[in-house]
């Protein structure tokens, strides 16, 4: 079976991070290995969180991981606890590197929404994401974070995609901010997630996949119900762990935008509040149809 280090926080509430991640890996049939960034009281949106990180521990814990010789087939990569993590994660990186030159890491930039940093997030954690990018074989940012990566204007690249009507238009706006994530890492880009409206006119998530070979395109799905905390987490578990099983990208990237759509409108039959993210756990079994 394959084996896939998960490097993120655990929060006790809201459905984010490890405690959607664990599930979702192991259901998709991968041993799920966690590695806590930071623990949490609850995810950030919250109004009331107590945190603490786990930079001071990180590097003992890796330590014993290579002392046993312990080697992952993936290492995926969320939330940091702080920014001093990034580099102690670099290490175990190239160190599962020297143990297995196939490992393949996946980073999902774990930083902003909707044009706006998290909480407890600031520029040192973009340039520790930034620097995190330049080891990957696949990063999925949404827009937001693409935007940060990059250090360009969200609000900007927002209001031109509403104003473009067609795919082709659409497709200028994104080629020129994929070509500037495209010189920070060397692996596959997915921009996830963007607010879309079909040339049909109807409202639908676009997931923008774009391999290193500059081949680009379009995976869109009808938006079926409000946005919600842990989808990124979701998507992100979802293609890691297919990715260390080998199955293609754009395969992958279906199904995971498949089953967020299908756990978003679950989630409002259900009257689950947004805060408290994506009822998944009655539906893990349809990940493996
Ligand atoms: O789902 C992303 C995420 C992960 N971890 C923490 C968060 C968030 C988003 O709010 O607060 C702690």
């Amino acid at each position: 079976m394959k084996k896939l280090a998960i490097i993120n926080d655990l929060s006790g509430v809201g459905r984010s991070s490890l405690s959607i991640q664990l599930p979702v890996v192991s259901a998709l049939g991968v041993t799920a290995c966690p590695v806590p960034t930071a623990i949490l009281s609850s995810h950030t949106a919250f109004t009331e969180v107590s945190k603490v990180t786990f930079s001071d521990y990180m590097k003992a814990y890796f330590d014993a991981w290579n002392k046993n010789s312990f080697k992952f087939d993936g290492i995926l990569i969320g939330y940091l606890g702080d920014e001093k993590e990034q580099e102690i994660i670099e290490q175990f990186i190239l160190r599962q590197k020297e143990i297995n030159p196939d490992v393949k890491v996946i980073l999902d930039p774990v930083m902003a929404d909707h044009g706006k940093l998290y909480r407890h997030m600031s520029d040192r954690n973009i340039e520790a994401l930034r620097s995190l990018a330049r080891h990957a074989d696949l990063i999925c940012p949404n827009l937001t974070e693409a935007a940060f990566l990059v250090d360009y204007d969200y609000d900007g690249i927002r209001e031109t995609l509403d104003s473009c009507s067609h795919d082709s238009a659409k497709a200028i706006v994104f080629n020129a901010l994929l070509s500037a994530l495209h010189h920070i890492t060397n692996g596959t880009v997915i921009i996830t997630g963007a607010e879309d409206i079909s040339e049909n006119n109807e409202d639908c998530l676009l997931n923008i996949l774009s391999e290193s070979d500059g081949d680009v395109r379009f995976i869109r799905n009808p938006k079926t119900g409000q946005n919600r905390p842990g989808t990124g987490d979701l998507f992100s578990s979802i293609l890691a762990a297919e990715f260390v099983k080998g199955i293609d990208t754009e395969k992958s990237c279906r199904l995971a935008s498949d089953f967020i759509g299908r756990a978003i409108k679950h989630s409002e039959e259900a009257q689950v509040p947004v805060i408290e993210g994506v009822q998944f756990e009655d539906l893990l079994n349809q990940l493996t149809l």
